[in-house]
């Protein structure tokens, strides 16, 4: 049970998200499974996403195939953040080009309450899954992860992907109490979640809260980050190594370490060096390019690499990643270029 053991546990990249010293900067990419990748494309041919992700022999090859093809320091398990509601028996479709779509979006107390528990013995196909991925992996990490309870909650009021929330926020609002238990459901299954990963033998775990960039700061901490604490807690594995990561997040940088994780994830809009000072002492950084940059040409691409490895000195450890998802159309060769240069740049 739980596993910082194991040919892994010496990583750079779990070295990194501890603050000790690395043989070169660790990087992997936010959804470099799927999306840019030809051979995923192929591999996912007839196949429905929620069907992909609950079959290990796909999990495992298209978790894969970036280590094989990018040389990444971190493998990170194909899934989706709704997975775990899908599990439970919600009535989820993951639409192509659109993103996942709830059919019964939750608007009152009574769905709340309506809303299925997730039962660990379902999961078996995740278990199942990880050990594959970890024997395959060997001394690469996999990183496990779990969607955090209000980005979740986005989905489930919403009933599909949006920009401004609006729904969620009035939700939030008008109905505290309602609130509330959503989001400790909603962090009781992250947990269980991520804890299935980390016994099967995942090496660190990242909490996505993607949209939490749209609350303000006191609505974060009062409203939302006690339930991201949650879920770190209710995974009850210490030894972790946590990775808490959202979108435009500038102003809650101050927060968001405090859910308890080792690494804040940050996007592109607020440089490393002045993250580090926001974040305050105590944590490691991920991140921080900007995914449109390699649609750019290459030098501009090299340039971006280059500031960023050297802002990412001002934090205790950095991870070299994403400000967010690789964007479809991206040209796979930059992927692997950028894993080559950092690697050079950083070379101990
Ligand atoms: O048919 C397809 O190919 C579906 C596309 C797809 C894929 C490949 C979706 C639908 N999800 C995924 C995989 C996925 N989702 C991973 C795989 C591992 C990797 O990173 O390589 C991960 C980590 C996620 C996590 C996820 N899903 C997040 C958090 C990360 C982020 O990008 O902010 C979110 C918000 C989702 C919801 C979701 N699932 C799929 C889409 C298109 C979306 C976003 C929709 C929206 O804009 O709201």
């Amino acid at each position: 049970m739980g596993t910082a053991a194991g040919p892994a546990a010496d990583s750079d990249l779990v070295r990194a998200t501890r603050g000790l010293p690395v043989s070169r900067t660790p990087v992997w990419f936010m959804r470099q499974a799927g999306r840019s990748l030809p051979e995923y494309r192929a591999l996912r041919e007839g196949t429905a996403m929620l069907q992909a992700c609950q079959d290990p022999d796909l999990v495992t090859e298209i978790t894969m195939q970036p280590v094989r093809r990018h040389g990444v320091d971190a493998a990170i398990l194909f899934s989706d953040i709704v997975l775990p509601l899908v599990v439970a028996g919600v009535d989820i479709e993951i639409k192509p080009g659109v993103g996942p779509v709830i059919a019964s979006p939750i608007r009152t107390v009574a769905d709340v309450d309506a809303l299925p528990a997730l039962e660990p013995d379902r999961l078996d196909f995740l278990a199942t899954a990880v050990r594959r991925l970890v024997a395959e992996l060997g001394a690469t990490p996999l990183i496990g992860f779990a969607g955090a309870p209000f980005t979740l909650a986005t989905y489930l009021i919403e009933g599909g992907p949006s920009k401004e929330h609006a729904r969620t926020k009035a939700f939030m609002y008008a109905e505290p109490a309602a609130w509330q238990r959503l989001l400790e459901r909603l962090a009781v299954s992250a947990a269980t979640f991520l804890r299935v990963q980390v016994d099967a033998g995942a090496s660190a775990v990242q909490l996505f809260d993607s949209w939490a960039g749209v609350l303000s700061a006191a609505d974060y901490a009062g409203r939302v980050l006690p339930h991201s604490r949650a879920v770190f807690d209710g995974l009850a594995r210490p030894e972790v190594p946590k990775v808490h990561f959202g979108v435009g997040t500038g102003e809650l940088l101050p927060l968001i370490g405090d859910a308890g994780a080792d690494v804040v994830g940050v996007d592109w809009r607020v440089p490393l060096d002045e993250a580090a000072r926001r974040v305050g002492p105590g944590y490691s950084l991920q991140g921080n390019l900007d995914p449109a940059v390699l649609l750019a040409d290459r030098e501009t691409v090299d340039r971006e690499v280059r500031r960023i490895v050297e802002q990412g000195k001002a934090a205790r450890g950095h991870v070299f990643n994403l400000g967010h998802g690789v964007l479809p159309d991206t040209d796979p060769g930059v992927l692997t270029h950028v894993v080559e240069l950092v690697h050079e740049l950083t070379a101990r």
